[in-house]
């Protein structure tokens, strides 16, 4: 697929995909879904990427989904198309993904941010859910993950207001996992992605699981989950290196099996 809206790079088992619709704040439209989605395919096959960062410009992660090509939809068209589907990949995605934000993550843009592992905020980013707006509701997890991350009341008043949060206050309400000036928001983010791309990839797959498993079940349902998980990486080489690595005092050399 040729990307138009995306720019892909791949080097050291980091992916970066960043999105660049610059004349359009990043909205994201269904091309440009289309092309997250092709590439995240890609990935999830490639052994060789153990993380992904996912960005935007300085001016705007993404300043939501594309209001020119949702003006006219209906609800038949809604129905027919089956419009929610793309935009659920990025939460399916099974390996780490970072979103490295910067100014604007608006509605279907703060939605993707949340579907990341990870959020890394420059001081400049503002992120909120404006839909109503626009006299409509989030329809990508904004009314939802948004409550997991910041709570009832603070979601209530981004959802019901339309109005916005900066860095500092995303970081205070655990919207995101630190807040960096914006001269230093590639190298921040690159910095825990080599971190992380530095651990063995199926056992990074199992952590993953294990946390977002929080979101769906109760926390004895969890803990048998993460215990099932846990005891799985005992049948991984990569479990073992690890212990004894630890025990001969060396950096441990993780194969990935
Ligand atoms: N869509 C289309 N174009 C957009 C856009 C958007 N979301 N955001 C900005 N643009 C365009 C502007 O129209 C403008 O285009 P030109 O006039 O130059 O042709 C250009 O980007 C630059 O924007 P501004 O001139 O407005 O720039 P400012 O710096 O003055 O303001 C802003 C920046 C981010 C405050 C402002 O652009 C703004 O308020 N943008 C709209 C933000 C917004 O309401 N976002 C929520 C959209 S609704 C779904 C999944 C998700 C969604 C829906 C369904 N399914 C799975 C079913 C999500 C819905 C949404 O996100």
């Amino acid at each position: 697929m040729e990307l138009e809206n995306l720019i892909f790079k791949k080097a050291n088992k980091i992916a970066t995909i960043t999105l660049n619709r610059p004349k359009f704040l990043n909205a994201l439209c269904d091309q440009l879904i289309k092309e997250i989605n092709y590439v995240l395919d890609l990935l999830s096959k490639d052994d060789e990427v153990h993380v992904v960062i996912l960005k935007g410009s300085h001016k705007a992660f993404a300043a939501g989904a594309d209001i020119n090509e949702m003006k006219d939809l209906k609800l038949i068209s809604h129905i027919k198309k089956d419009f929610i589907k793309p935009w659920e990949k990025i939460s399916k995605f099974k390996k780490p993904i970072i979103a490295s934000v910067a100014g604007y993550a608006l509605g279907g843009g703060c939605e993707i941010a949340m579907m990341c592992d990870v959020i890394i905020a420059a001081k400049n980013a503002k992120f909120g859910q404006p839909e109503i707006n626009l006299g409509t509701i989030p329809a990508a997890g904004g009314t939802q993950r948004l409550v997991k991350s910041v709570g009832k009341s603070k979601a209530m008043e981004l959802v019901l207001s339309g109005s916005t949060i900066n860095a500092e206050e995303a970081l205070n309400y655990g919207l995101v996992s630190k807040v960096v000036p914006l001269e230093d928001l590639d190298k921040e983010t690159i910095n825990l992605a080599k971190n992380i791309a530095n651990k063995s990839l199926p056992i990074l797959i199992l952590a993953k699981e294990a946390i977002l498993r929080s979101f769906e079940s109760t926390l004895s349902e969890g803990m048998i989950n993460e215990r099932r998980l846990f005891q799985s990486t005992f049948e991984l080489e990569d479990r073992k290196e690890g212990m004894m690595a630890f025990l001969e005092k060396r950096p441990p050399k993780f194969k990935n099996n």
